[in-house]
């Protein structure tokens, strides 16, 4: 059994209260590990570490920070394998994922803020009456970073590594539901040599912990990435104390497949962007819009390579999905499905769970699933599903296709697949998403603004976007002559 600690002041630590919640691993429904179920009491003193050790890390040469950031970067490739099957033990994706995009891109998140600090700079205003205006940017000081389940370690130094390199010390809490990678981390920390109290993480319920860090009068800003119902509550929960939030949270991002797309190429990508890591990414395309002309041999074509991603032991290299990540999320995509089937809609495929074999047998598998017949106000293309179900839907032309792909409350990530080059800028430019990807999906360059629009989010992360959250501008004006 793994004993995941809380890392508070650069120790490694229990609940005071001694209280601890499990992690279970979703592909064998089995307990592997303890986390610590914190409360305010921990909190307290990862604050007051926080405190004491910012105002040295804040001060220190963009450089100095960048150093260590650079150097957990290399010590989280130099121990990929262990990170990548601690991600696929508690989340239940499969390894080869892990291996090639989460935990890449963990060591890709330190070493791009690390490299970024060092471009970022402020403005200066110069202005009639022998005046100068300039921009100090400064760090916020204490701030809680808030991750979840889906990408763990992926987003969780999403979040930690702007901050860090922007001079604040951080409170950062994990998904209860996926502690273990985040705990290694810690352990990255000790190795780093990074300074006591800079990087604190603490483990427990959102409900508990997650409550107590937004309430936290002396942490600054919340950094949040989860659904949409919790960024409410957050929201609500700072707003008294003028707290400063970046919201990032759920998508129900809509397709657009037009006529002249490149039909082979297109049929793969959407089959990605519908299903990667079992559909559990608020940037997956669930509403998959298909001009009417193609709607048939799309369909066809896309049944078929849908059929192909076999559900298995997420540590076989053969696997093309895993386990969802818990039972309760297992149990609502179930139910999302069922209510689709009464409102009507044709299940093309999948729509149940699975059950492996042997050690398998008690894990949360669901195949892979596709929907057609439901109007675009049904529950099923209104509601986050979050796992691997995609509704179809036709539309006749491009003014169909925009104003379906906006009936939703949602707003993070949409794609356009076309080889009409102004239809795509016209379409980019109308469609209310804060991420449009044409003929690509999720390919990332970390310096642009990356959020949502409408109940997907507030605020911008990456690159000086994330750079500017965790900073207050200050305006220093000089009058220099009359
Ligand atoms: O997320 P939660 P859940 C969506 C997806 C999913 C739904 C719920 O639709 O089905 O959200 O997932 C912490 N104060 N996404 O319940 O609860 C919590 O401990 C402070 C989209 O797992 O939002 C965890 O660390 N913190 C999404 C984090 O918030 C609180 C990824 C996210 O958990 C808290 C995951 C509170 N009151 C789910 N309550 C995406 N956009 O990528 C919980 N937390």
């Amino acid at each position: 059994m793994v004993k995941i600690k809380n890392y508070i002041n650069g120790e490694f630590q229990n609940a005071l209260s001694g209280q601890t919640l499990e992690s279970i691993n979703p592909a064998t429904g089995e307990v592997f590990a303890t986390l610590p179920d914190s409360d305010v009491n921990d909190l307290n003193q990862a604050v007051e570490a926080a405190q004491k050790a910012q105002p040295s890390w804040g001060k220190q040469s963009a450089e100095f920070r960048a150093g260590f950031l650079a150097k957990m970067s290399l010590l989280i490739l130099e121990n990929l394998d262990a990170l990548a099957e601690a991600e696929t033990t508690d989340n239940g994706k499969p390894l080869w994922l892990s291996q090639s995009v989460d935990i890449p891109r963990a060591a890709a998140n330190f070493k791009f803020f690390a490299d970024c600090i060092s471009q970022f700079s402020s403005e200066s205003h110069a202005m009639p009456g022998n005046a100068i205006n300039y921009t100090l940017r400064q760090p916020l000081g204490v701030v809680g970073c808030i991750s979840p389940w889906n990408l763990p370690l992926y987003l969780f130094t999403w979040k930690i590594a702007p901050a860090l390199a922007a001079g604040n010390c951080v409170i950062a809490k994990p998904s209860e539901v996926t502690p273990y990678s985040s705990f290694l981390l810690s352990e990255i920390c000790q190795q780093a040599g990074l300074p006591d109290g800079v990087l604190n993480i603490i483990h427990g319920s959102g409900k508990n912990i997650g409550q107590s860090l937004v309430e936290h009068p002396n942490v600054k800003a919340i950094s949040f990435t989860g659904g949409t119902v919790t960024g409410q509550q957050i929201a609500a929960l700072a707003a008294p104390m003028f707290k400063k939030l970046s919201l990032e949270m759920g998508g129900k991002n809509a397709t657009l497949v037009f006529a002249d797309c490149d039909f082979e190429r297109t049929v793969s990508e959407v089959t990605r962007a519908a299903f990667a890591n079992q559909g559990q990414i608020c940037l997956c395309g669930s509403r998959i819009l298909v001009e009417e002309s193609i709607y048939t041999p799309f369909k066809n074509a896309l049944l078929e390579k849908v059929k192909q991603l076999n559900v298995g032991d997420p540590l076989q290299q053969n696997s093309k999905q895993g386990a969802i990540v818990s039972e309760p999320h297992l149990n609502k995509i179930e139910q999302a499905v069922l209510l689709a089937k009464k409102d009507g809609g044709i299940i093309l495929c999948g729509g149940h769970k699975i059950h492996l074999k042997e050690r398998y047998q008690n894990g949360y598998f669901f195949e892979p699933t596709l929907i057609e017949n439901l109007d675009e106000n049904s529950t099923t293309n209104q509601a986050e599903i979050f796992g691997p179900v995609a509704t179809l839907i036709p539309f006749k032309d491009e003014q169909d296709a925009l104003a379906k792909a906006n009936a939703t409350d949602y707003g993070l990530a949409f794609s356009i697949w076309s080889q009409n080059i102004s239809r795509c800028h016209r379409l980019a430019e109308s469609l209310e998403a804060g991420i449009i990807w044409v003929n690509c999906w999720m390919l990332r360059d970390l310096r642009t603004p990356f959020g949502g629009v409408k109940n997907s989010g507030v605020g911008r992360e990456g690159g000086f976007e994330a750079l500017k959250f965790f900073t207050e501008p200050k305006n220093v004006c000089v009058q220099y002559g009359e």
